[in-house]
């Protein structure tokens, strides 16, 4: 069985955990991720304390398995919903979109273990030096905000600067991407793509169907003009975005264009304005399946392929 140190530092039974989707992971899939074996990750996104700290008490009803919470650090209530991830006691925060240092002695103190995404190696050797317990390295086949570097190359380069647990994320989507990530130095996988097509993920029905739908070109980044680039299926609606980046209308009517259409894709299914995050792994999901089969695949595929990697060598 696919096993890890990651495992026994976390309690949970498979090294996988499921990616905090803005808007999209809440306490449902959370738990269902986690009642699997993985580790669920509720997402903070950008709402209000009070939505995370009922999406939190949702999860401790429907599982007694170690879940997360995500913080997204671009969040106007970043502050708050920190606090709130620290007054619930939950197991693991992950971050997003920024630097954690300001909260990381608030959620050590609550015995929290604090696992930041980072996206270059000088964030990585920071979180380390202030506690973090792992980090995770997410490269930019990733659905939602991205960084600069691929996963294939920033696995490694953060695996050789820190002695804390990497784990892999960007364009896992099955068992040969996990045994791909655990070659690279990884000890777990963090998936966000593939989950959306989970039978417990409550995004409206269109957007699980463009998911299984999708084809190997299907996604794009837009965003870079205002610093955030995302990554989402390439739409009308994202097409018409990219050209008014390069075009001649202000920030403010960019900003204004954008706004909202997180929620318009996930709540309303809106084909039309909504911006549907996904990663480049969206055309390797094929189908609508529970988020514990999910867990369960993507380590049986990838066991055979890391036992078998010794065929490789004379
Ligand atoms: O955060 C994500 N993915 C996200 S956040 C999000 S909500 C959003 N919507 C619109 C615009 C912006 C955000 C949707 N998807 N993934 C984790 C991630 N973190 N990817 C890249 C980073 C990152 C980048 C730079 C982390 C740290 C960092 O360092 C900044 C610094 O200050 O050192």
């Amino acid at each position: 069985m696919l096993n890890s140190s990651l495992c026994e530092m976390l309690g949970i039974e498979y090294p996988v955990f499921q990616g905090g989707m803005a808007w999209i992971a809440d306490g449902k899939l959370a738990a269902a991720v986690s009642n699997g074996g993985g580790l669920g990750i509720i997402a903070a996104g950008n709402a209000e304390a009070a939505y995370v700290r009922e999406q939190i008490r949702a999860a401790k009803s429907l599982t007694d398995k170690p879940f997360g919470v995500n913080i997204m650090l671009l969040s106007p209530y970043a502050d708050e919903v920190a606090a709130v991830a620290a007054e619930e006691k939950v197991a693991v925060v992950t971050t997003g979109a920024g630097n954690p240092s300001k909260y990381m002695e608030m959620w050590k103190q609550a015995g929290i273990k604090v696992i930041p995404v980072v996206a270059s190696t000088a964030l990585a050797r920071l979180m380390e030096r202030l506690g973090a317990s792992a980090v995770i390295a997410e490269g930019g086949e990733s659905g939602g905000h991205i960084g600069e570097l691929a996963t294939i190359v920033l696995v490694p380069q953060i695996v050789d600067v820190v002695s804390i647990p990497v784990i892999a994320a960007g364009g896992i989507a099955d068992g040969r991407g996990v045994a791909a990530a655990f070659m690279l130095g990884a000890c777990g996988v963090q998936v966000g793509t593939r989950f959306l097509a989970a039978e417990e993920c409550s995004i409206h029905p269109n957007y699980k169907e463009k998911i299984v739908k999708a084809k190997d070109l299907c996604t794009m980044v837009t965003g870079r003009r205002l610093g955030h680039p995302v990554r989402a299926l390439r739409t009308n609606f994202q097409r018409e975005y990219l050209k008014a980046e390069y075009s001649q209308i202000s920030d403010e009517e960019l900003e204004a264009m954008g706004a909202g259409s997180l929620r318009k894709a996930v709540v309303d299914g809106n084909n039309d304005e909504g911006c549907f995050l996904a990663g480049q792994s969206a055309a390797m999901v094929k189908k609508i399946q529970p988020a514990a089969e999910i867990v369960r695949e993507l380590c049986e595929e990838a066991e055979p392929l890391l036992k078998g990697a010794a065929k490789w060598v004379r």
